[in-house]
């Protein structure tokens, strides 16, 4: 029975192992092989003269990469990785890989992003991307977790909509039978909706679609979103589950990833303490003006250079509060005081922002002046304006970027690192 490389150790005594040929040594009298699973590395030493000629000739035979099957007697080695080799009987070929090979997954030739997300397959073979996703698994187990036990109900919207939920843009147009459909960019009005329903606290983990033409390291046209939504709750209530979410998150990646933190190189995995600070969006503006060279009032949306002097300012994660109304959606609560700003915020990393959320609107003929004021046309709101007819609770929620949270959390460069196969303009296969 197979077992996994990991679990091999100098007293194993007899065991058969499958992997990659990692690497390949032959020193005349004896040939090294590393072989590789998802656990771990192990040698395989052959001794030419006492090893059967079935065995030698798939060692002549085998190709780095290829899919290999190894029984033998595990002896204990010094110099070898984890302090054992296995002197095999059987060395069976399972499947050869072709020559030369589209990248080097021992890394000793570097290869650009492109190369690597052509050859993903391959790429994901490496230990230090294959801890990128073995990180995000472990993170949005942690963001279930967290979510199931603070009682939120895990919810599934379409991603086949016939509007648009953020006004208006950046669509995707589909062909859906004879309908003009679209792919969602948020699950924004369904998760509303369910407030209607009475299901008090929903959260969803899935796909929006974004047909922006944004070519950067933080933008894709496929994103993940961590959205949730709840009623009888303010943006401060929300606020306070998303700052926890984040803190639970990191310390859950922190406890059962040190080895793939290791494997990635990163000596300061910083959990961060909530709560987090407030920053109130005029105040973001001011710290701005007085750092960056472009100019930036009050009223403009915060550029990258603003949001990455205001970052270096505040040092960690923080919010973005009292947003102008004029420059967020319309479903955002205006302030009962100032309706010149709402009660929507952005929850910021120093490098980028990772999430946006507000209290809602929940009052109908408010709603439909607001999707007025943006210029919308609430006819095509009919569907999500309805439930708000019938006794709609207050609510509020935000929505959380995935990708972001894990590219910001592990210090990569590019968004595409953290997902694996990205779309972006450019990118369509695989
Ligand atoms: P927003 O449009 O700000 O808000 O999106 C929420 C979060 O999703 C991530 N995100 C993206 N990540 C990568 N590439 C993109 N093109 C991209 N677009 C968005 C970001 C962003 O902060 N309906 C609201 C949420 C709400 O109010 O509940 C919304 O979609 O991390």
């Amino acid at each position: 029975m197979r077992i996994p490389i990991q679990s091999v150790t100098p007293t194993s005594g007899q065991a058969e192992i499958c992997g990659w040929v990692h690497e390949v040594r032959d020193l005349g009298g004896l040939a090294f092989f590393l072989i590789r699973d998802r656990t771990g590395i192990i040698q395989v030493t052959i001794p030419k003269k006492r090893t059967s000629e079935a065995v030698l000739a798939a060692a002549r035979q085998v190709s780095r990469e290829s899919v290999v099957r190894v029984t033998g007697v595990v002896k204990a080695i010094d110099k070898a990785p984890g302090g054992r080799e296995i002197v095999p009987d059987v060395f069976e070929i399972i499947s050869i890989a072709d020559s030369p090979l589209p990248l080097d997954v021992v890394e000793k030739v570097p290869a650009d992003l492109d190369t690597r997300l052509d050859a993903r397959f391959l790429d994901a073979r490496r230990p230090r991307v294959a801890a990128v996703f073995q990180i995000r698994s472990a993170a949005m187990h942690a963001i279930n977790q967290f979510l199931h036990n603070e009682g939120f109900i895990n919810i599934t919207t379409p991603k086949i909509v016939a509007a648009a939920t953020e006004g208006g843009t950046e669509l995707f147009p589909i062909a859906y039978f004879d309908k003009e459909a679209f792919l969602n960019q948020s699950p924004q009005l369904f998760k509303q909706m369910m407030m209607a329903a009475g299901f008090e606290k929903v959260y969803e983990i899935g796909p929006i679609f974004r047909a922006e033409e944004h070519n950067t390291t933080k933008h894709l046209n496929e994103a993940t979103s961590i959205d949730i939504e709840m009623s009888y709750a303010d943006h401060f209530e929300v606020m306070g589950v998303l700052e926890q979410l984040i803190v639970k998150t990191y310390e859950y990646v922190g406890e059962t990833c040190s080895d793939q933190i290791a494997n990635l190189e990163i000596t300061d995995f910083i959990i961060p303490k909530a709560p987090f600070p407030r920053l109130p969006y005029g105040e973001a503006i001011e710290i701005a003006k007085k750092k960056i060279e472009d100019p930036i009032q009050y009223g403009d949306d915060i550029s990258p250079a603003a949001e990455r002097a205001i970052g270096a300012e505040i040092g960690g994660h923080y919010f973005i509060v009292d947003w102008p109304s004029a420059i967020r959606p319309y479903y955002a609560m205006p302030h009962e005081k100032d309706p010149g700003i709402c009660k929507a915020f952005d929850l910021m990393h120093p490098r980028m922002e990772l999430s946006s959320g507000a209290q809602r609107v929940h009052q109908h003929d408010i709603l439909v002046q607001q999707i007025k004021k943006k210029g919308l046309n609430p006819e095509s709101f009919e569907f999500y304006l309805r439930p708000f007819r019938y006794g709609m609770p207050p609510h509020a929620g935000w929505g959380l970027g995935a990708d972001r949270l894990v590219m910001t959390m592990l210090g990569l460069s590019n968004v595409r690192e953290a997902v694996l196969f990205p779309r972006d303009m450019h990118r369509l296969v695989p």
